[in-house]
């Protein structure tokens, strides 16, 4: 392992985002690894990366049949070979300033730093329903489980101590929701009781090109991980969709 940050950016046709996202990160932190999973994004993503021929930027092109936005992440951690890793979108919806502070957190002992969105106004109504739901549920999930909690358990930003995290994933990763969106939520349900967890708030922003992924399926995988409630409330959800 080395001494410096892995920032991973699970992407799927990001075409419109990559190359500015990649050099507005290499402008900021020159020293940090670059790891790029990728779902077979047929947009010319690869191409544009290769042409940024910056050698601490790794383009990684997952298999087909495995195909998910957890599942691209937690294989992003097991490849990462840095002390620290910080999990982001690739959609400018979380802020590249953000990396710098969830470092200084890991650097300073914690072994996981969650990005809180401040005000989540670039989610629409029914989301920001959905968000909340899924929060409560969470909350109880783990607290149930005598696990650390956050005030937002279901964010895409986070940056976590690279060997604490592949021990997790590899014991427990049978257990996880690998289409899911809500790789952190995963982590946290298996993650030790000792975890040292801080916080840092940032503006959610609104996504700059290309389309989301988000989809309903993505939204029951996500009611499934708390169980015992909300893997029934799935199944009644999918019924009536
Ligand atoms: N590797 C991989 N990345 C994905 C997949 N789905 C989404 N992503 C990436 O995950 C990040 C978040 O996806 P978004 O579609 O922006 O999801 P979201 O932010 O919840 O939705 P919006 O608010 O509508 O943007 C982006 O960087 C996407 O490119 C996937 O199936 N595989
Ligand atoms: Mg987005």
């Amino acid at each position: 392992m080395t001494g410096a940050c892995t920032i991973i950016l699970p992407t799927f046709r990001e075409s419109e985002n990559i190359a500015r996202m990649v050099g507005t990160l290499r402008e900021m932190y020159p020293d940090h690894k670059i790891l790029i999973m990728d779902d077979n994004s047929d947009d010319g993503s690869e191409e544009l990366v290769e042409a940024l021929n910056d050698p601490l930027v790794r383009f990684f092109v997952r298999e087909p049949e495995d195909r998910g936005l957890s599942a691209s992440i937690f294989q992003g951690i097991m490849e990462t070979d840095t002390e620290y890793f910080v999990n982001m979108d690739c959609d400018f919806q979380h802020p590249p300033s953000a990396v710098g502070s969830i470092c200084s957190e890991l650097e300073n002992g914690a072994d996981l730093c969650i990005g809180v969105r401040k005000e989540r106004t670039a989610l629409s109504p029914i989301r920001w329903v959905a968000s909340w739901a899924a929060h409560f549920l969470a909350v109880q999930t783990l607290w149930l489980r005598n696990k650390k909690r956050s005030g937002d358990i279901m964010s895409g930003l986070f940056g976590g101590r690279t060997e604490v995290f592949k021990e997790v994933i590899s014991v427990n990763s049978s257990e996880f929701e690998m289409r899911g969106f809500k790789a952190l939520y995963d982590l946290m349900k298996f993650a030790p009781e000792s975890l040292e967890v801080e916080e840092i708030m940032f503006e959610f922003g609104t996504r700059q090109g290309g389309e989301s992924k988000l989809s309903s399926d993505v939204i029951l995988s996500l009611l499934r991980q708390s169980e015992p409630y909300g893997k029934t409330l799935a199944k009644l959800m999918k019924k009536a969709l």
